[in-house]
């Protein structure tokens, strides 16, 4: 490894975000014309949050990257697709169904669920299965209230989540190169969804979800590696086995259901021992870091996973 270390970069020097805004501005307009900056414009409202339980002393990424830097293959499996070709997305009107085993099922629509429940900040780190990382000042509400609503039964013991299907407003999902099966899936273990750190977000730095990050509702599962963190999610449902997970079905060999972030399981490809911090200031200015067991959420979850062998289970 070269040992050279680029200065890092000042706070001053990072792009302020009004002027990033109005950058992004400009460029809608000369990209696509006022409609397609409408789409996009009428996205992002403010929304109020309280501050929740969870402080991390780390620098947040900017909204820049968390906005330009993306995994969204219904958009596109390049980074900056789901920026790009995500402008005819529609995240409203929208509702979740919440089914299977549970006494009170029921299909909820997203602007009375971010009423019905206390918006909260939720600043968490996300490491991704790829090596890179970010903070993310999310907002939204912990998944444990939406199912005690619909009141799980006894028998319940996994959570399946699913992503909405679009070939008409996700580019990624009309040609002849499909690179995943649709709707993407995801699935959690009851207790680890209902763990405190599990939310649903519903927005980020303030504003309601990006398109490109998720809108209108996502999962966060921060110990977890990105790739559990299922977007544009249109149904949830309790259920007695374990749920499929789309990269699981892809590639069972190099992506376990439970995908715990762990330094010491290395992807069959690459080491997953460090990680590369996204910070906005460019390949350079961005730091290799260790990466930290449960991503440094061991507190709160190891002992969700008590008995179990973490290498043998990834
Ligand atoms: N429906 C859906 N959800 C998804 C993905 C996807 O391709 N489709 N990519 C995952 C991956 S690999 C990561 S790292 C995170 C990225 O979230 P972000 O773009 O908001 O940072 O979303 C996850 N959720
Ligand atoms: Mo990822």
């Amino acid at each position: 490894m070269p040992t050279f270390r680029p200065p890092r970069i000042p706070a001053s020097e990072i792009t302020p975000r009004s002027v990033y805004l109005r950058r992004r501005e400009l460029l809608g307009m000369a990209a696509g014309g006022a409609a397609l900056f409408a789409a996009h414009g009428a996205l992002a409202a403010p929304l109020a949050a309280k501050p929740g339980p969870y402080k991390l002393d780390e620098a947040v990424t900017p909204l820049e990257s968390i906005t330009t830097y993306n995994n969204f293959y219904e958009f596109g499996v390049d980074k900056n697709a789901p920026s790009a070709l995500s402008g005819n997305f529609k995240p409203r009107p929208w509702t979740v169904k919440v089914d299977g085993m549970v006494s009170k099922p029921g299909e909820f629509d997203i602007d009375q669920l971010m009423k019905d429940y206390a918006l909260e900040d939720r600043t968490y780190r996300m490491r991704c299965v790829e090596g890179w990382s970010m903070v993310i000042p999310w907002i939204g509400f912990p998944l444990a209230s939406l199912l005690d609503r619909v009141e799980p039964l006894g028998s319940a013991k996994f959570v399946a989540f699913e992503t909405v299907v679009r070939p008409d407003e996700m580019p990624g999902q009309t040609g002849l190169f499909q690179p995943l099966p649709w709707p993407y899936v995801e699935g959690l273990r009851l207790d680890e969804a209902r763990n405190p750190l599990t939310i649903l977000a519903v927005g980020l730095y303030g504003e309601t979800l990006p398109n490109q990050n998720g809108a209108p509702i996502r999962l966060v599962v921060p110990w977890k590696y990105g790739f559990k963190g299922i977007k544009s999610i249109v149904r949830i449902s309790l259920t007695d086995k374990q749920p499929p997970s789309t990269w699981n079905i892809a590639n069972p060999r190099e992506y376990g259901f439970y995908s715990n972030v762990n330094p010491d399981v290395d992807h069959p490809r690459w080491s997953q021992a460090t990680e590369r911090r996204i910070t906005g200031s460019g390949f350079f200015g961005e730091e290799r870091r260790p990466t930290l067991l449960f991503n440094g959420y061991g507190k709160e979850v190891a002992s969700l996973y008590a008995g179990m062998d973490l290498k043998a289970n990834y």
